[in-house]
């Protein structure tokens, strides 16, 4: 559908006016509000993220394009609640205990939503039992876990230890951030790795679709 097509374009490009009337034109013409989400907002989204791994662009067009897919949810969101629609995933997300720094992590966090994730975000500083006490009660299928210093990397991996002693079955920990490596993640036996934002999308589908 052209609009659909238009708004996935608008997305990616930032153009926040142009999501929003965009998003109201097509609830307009009767395009259901999942629709909207699944075929206009999240490929646009993908797009952004794509462009991201390839250093086509970088965080502040990321930010602005998660902007404007953000004023557009808060158009759709009352109707998919309204009609019981949720995300099918659940992702909980924090920077780990002792580290700060949210830039990043918030930046994932959006791409999860830009991908239709459902995501509770605990904020930084987050205790391991903070992250495992999310993960229960909203039956996560994706614990995030970022570190942005060499200092609180035993922090990632003791919160990694405690998830996994809890037995928790269908939910998957992916890690990342700046000093953070493949290596290291298998070594401290994390689910999953990705180095930016764009990654962080495909690899968590792929975790979700193995725990699902
Ligand atoms: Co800090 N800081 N900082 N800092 N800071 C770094 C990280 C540092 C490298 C600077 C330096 O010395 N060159 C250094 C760490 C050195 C080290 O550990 N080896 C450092 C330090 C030392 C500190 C303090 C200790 C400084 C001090 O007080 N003496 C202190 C620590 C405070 C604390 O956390 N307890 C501190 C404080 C701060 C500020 C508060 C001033 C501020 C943070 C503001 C905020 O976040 N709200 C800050 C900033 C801004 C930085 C730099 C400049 C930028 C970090 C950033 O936001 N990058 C940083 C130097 C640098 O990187 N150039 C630095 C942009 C962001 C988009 O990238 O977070 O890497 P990043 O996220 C990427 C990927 O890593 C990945 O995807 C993202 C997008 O591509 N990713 C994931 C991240 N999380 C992921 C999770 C995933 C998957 C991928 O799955 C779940």
């Amino acid at each position: 559908m052209p609009l659909l097509n238009d708004l996935t374009a608008a997305v990616a490009a930032g153009k926040r006016a142009d999501t929003v009337r965009l998003t109201q034109e097509l609830l307009a013409a009767g395009t259901g509000p999942q629709t909207i989400v699944e075929q206009g907002l999240v490929p646009g989204m993908a797009i952004v993220g794509d462009q991201f791994k390839r250093n086509e662009i970088f965080v502040p067009e990321m930010l602005v394009a998660a902007r404007a897919m953000k004023e557009a949810l808060k158009l759709l969101e009352p109707l998919l609640a309204s009609a019981g629609i949720k995300p099918k995933y659940t992702a909980v997300i924090g920077t780990v205990q002792g580290d700060l720094h949210d830039i990043g992590k918030n930046l994932i966090s959006m791409m999860w939503r830009g991908a239709n994730f459902a995501v509770v975000d605990l904020g930084t500083n987050v205790p391991p039992e903070k992250y495992l006490a999310a993960a229960q009660e909203h039956k996560a299928h994706l614990v995030g876990l970022s570190a942005l210093l060499t200092t609180t990397m035993p922090a990632m991996k003791e919160t990694v230890r405690v998830l996994k002693a809890a037995g928790l079955t269908h939910t998957k920990i992916m890690v990342g951030g700046a000093p953070i490596t493949q290596a290291f993640a298998d070594d401290i036996g994390a689910d999953g790795y990705a180095a930016d934002a764009g990654t962080a999308v495909d690899v968590a589908k792929q975790l979700v679709a193995v725990a699902a």
